[in-house]
């Protein structure tokens, strides 16, 4: 079974994080999110609408995940891969060449991101049209 991580905020799903996650998981045969909990949030200066726990009941419901785990810290993730036996890491491209030290773990992919829409970009149209 070839098994698959990918990392995120995920917050105000949309349809680049669900394109992300149906290429990753496509990629193999089970895909575990590492899902960053609030605390980590506050630590790469993001404010998610929605807290950890109810963006970890979206992931849960998306039919391409088959496991989400808390992601607390940026130094996690040889051992997520250790103790998880992940074969392949993916990525958004936005994060190209960032990860690679993984290479020694698993396999790396940086998947071209989806065009048009973010979080941020929701919100700031949501700001625009209703101030
Ligand atoms: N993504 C995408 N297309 C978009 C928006 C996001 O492909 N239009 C991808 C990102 O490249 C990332 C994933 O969706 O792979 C999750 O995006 P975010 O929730 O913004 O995650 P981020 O803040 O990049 O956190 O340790 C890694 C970090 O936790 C990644």
């Amino acid at each position: 079974m070839k098994k698959v991580i990918t990392y995120g905020t995920f917050d105000l799903l949309h349809y680049g994080h669900i394109n992300i996650l149906r290429r990753a998981k496509e990629l193999g045969d089970h895909l575990t999110v590492a899902l960053s909990t609030d605390e980590f949030n506050a630590i790469k200066n993001k404010k998610a609408y929605h807290s950890y726990e109810d963006r970890k009941v979206v992931l849960e419901a998306i039919r391409y995940v088959d496991k989400v785990i808390p992601e607390k810290d940026w130094g996690q993730k040889i051992t997520d891969v250790q103790e998880h036996n992940i074969d392949l890491f993916v990525m958004g491209d936005d994060w190209e060449g960032k990860f690679d030290f993984l290479k020694d773990y698993c396999e790396v992919i940086y998947l071209p991101r989806t065009n048009g829409i973010s979080t941020t970009k929701i919100k700031e149209d949501l700001f625009q049209k209703n101030g």
